[in-house]
């Protein structure tokens, strides 16, 4: 019975995949996929019991001494009872998707607003899950004003007041903050790998120890982390951006900034074929070395580019989720991983990267209804999987 069920649904993938790269022509899929033997895994969850096998996220995390938590914002949380309860029963820390940003926390430049990101602090603190800063300083989300109000005379000053009120406002009460994101962008051709931005160009390259300086006196309690993306795979590019935050991560330890980890985004692909285990680990092992802490911030699959079939998407999906967090997770300075949201219900893929059919995307652990998918099996399984880390998790005072 159980054979033949295999045997059908294997079939039935086999159809779905290859009605599509004859129609797609997408060779490198069907390889990538009989190379990480996609069709044979099942995913299946361990448990001694149906109660073991439904042990939420952030159980199976805190098992091996690791966090598992997600972004979401106050409007979803608020707004839509069920997916909170989903949100309070799989996480065990939250970060704010919008409500931290400049855009969002500084309508002008005299006036701040915190009310939503108070309401998903409080919301934190009711599930008892901690929560994540997310992001002091960034090239994106800024608001409408800043490029008239902000030139080179006041910039150190205007960096100085953001971070400290921020950060003073929810001082002891933060479990880690991203303190500078996405700073490196080697395509923007300076040697030191560096962002071309506003802050760059009025304070140098040192505006991100001023930033790590500044967070750390207004809450000595904080982990510190400098967040970024694009690092993930055997591409030159991803190569060269490895080698650039590397660069930066080590200067600023070499000179004493107070940064506690290093943030990596990880938005994947999952039509990607140029995953090297080998390559990643060496680079967070290096990170390791420079006696810095690594969460996976962002964790995420897009399936812009599969084929329509479900059941492929969600093996494929499932798969890099899989890969991915079974070789972070071999690294013992890892100790978080937040998915950039928890349902395919609200993602910024569905915006962002949508796909060309129109398809509801499929990249997160649960559905848009809510269910459990295989992503969320991967991940499971990747957490069960993992070696024990022996952290203590700063509580939310
Ligand atoms: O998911 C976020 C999206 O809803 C916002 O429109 C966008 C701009 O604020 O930011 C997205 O989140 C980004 C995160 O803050 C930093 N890393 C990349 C994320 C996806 O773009």
């Amino acid at each position: 019975m159980l054979q033949k069920r295999v045997l059908t649904r294997r079939r039935s993938f086999l159809l779905g995949m290859g009605a599509f790269t004859v129609a797609g022509g997408l060779m490198h899929l069907h390889n990538r996929m009989q190379a990480i033997g996609i069709e044979q895994r099942n995913f299946t969850v361990m448990g001694d019991t149906l109660r073991d096998r439904h042990t939420p996220l952030r159980d199976r995390a805190a098992a091996k001494g690791l966090l598992y938590g997600a972004t979401s914002s106050h409007l979803r949380l608020s707004s839509d009872k069920i997916f909170a309860a989903h949100f309070a029963q799989e996480c065990a820390i939250l970060v704010p998707e919008w409500e931290l940003k400049w855009g969002t926390l500084r309508p002008s430049p005299d006036r701040f607003n915190f009310e939503p990101g108070d309401w998903l602090l409080k919301f934190a603190r009711q599930h008892n899950m901690l929560f994540r800063g997310h992001t002091l300083v960034w090239h994106k989300n800024l608001p409408q004003w800043f490029t008239d109000k902000v030139d080179s005379r006041n910039a150190e000053q205007m960096l100085r007041q953001h971070i400290e009120t921020v950060v003073k406002h929810y001082a002891g009460q933060v479990h880690s903050w991203d303190v500078v994101n996405e700073a490196v962008f080697p395509q923007d051709g300076r040697s030191d790998g560096l962002r071309q931005w506003p802050w760059l160009q009025f304070l140098g390259p040192d505006y991100i120890d001023l930033a790590f300086r500044t967070a750390a006196e207004a809450d000595p309690k904080a982990l510190l982390v400098y967040n970024d993306y694009g690092l993930d795979y055997d591409t030159w590019k991803d190569e060269a951006k490895r080698g650039a935050v590397l660069k930066l991560l080590e200067r600023l330890k070499s000179r004493g900034t107070p940064i506690h980890a290093f943030g990596m985004q990880a938005h994947l692909r999952a039509d990607e074929t140029r995953f090297n285990a080998k390559k990643l680990k060496a680079f967070l092992r290096n990170i390791a070395e420079l006696d810095l802490k690594i969460l996976i911030t962002e964790l995420d699959v897009t399936d812009k580019k599969l084929p329509k079939d479900i059941n492929v998407r969600d093996r494929l999906v499932a798969g890099m989720y899989e890969d991915y967090l079974s070789t972070v997770l071999d690294e013992p300075a890892v100790i978080a991983v937040l998915t950039w949201g928890l349902s395919d219900k609200y993602t910024w893929l569905a915006k962002e990267k949508p796909r060309k059919d129109r398809a509801p995307v499929r990249t997160l652990p649960l559905d848009a209804r809510l269910s459990r998918k295989l992503a969320w099996n991967a991940i499971a399984r990747a957490f069960d999987r993992a070696p024990k880390r022996d952290v203590q998790h700063r509580e939310t005072a």
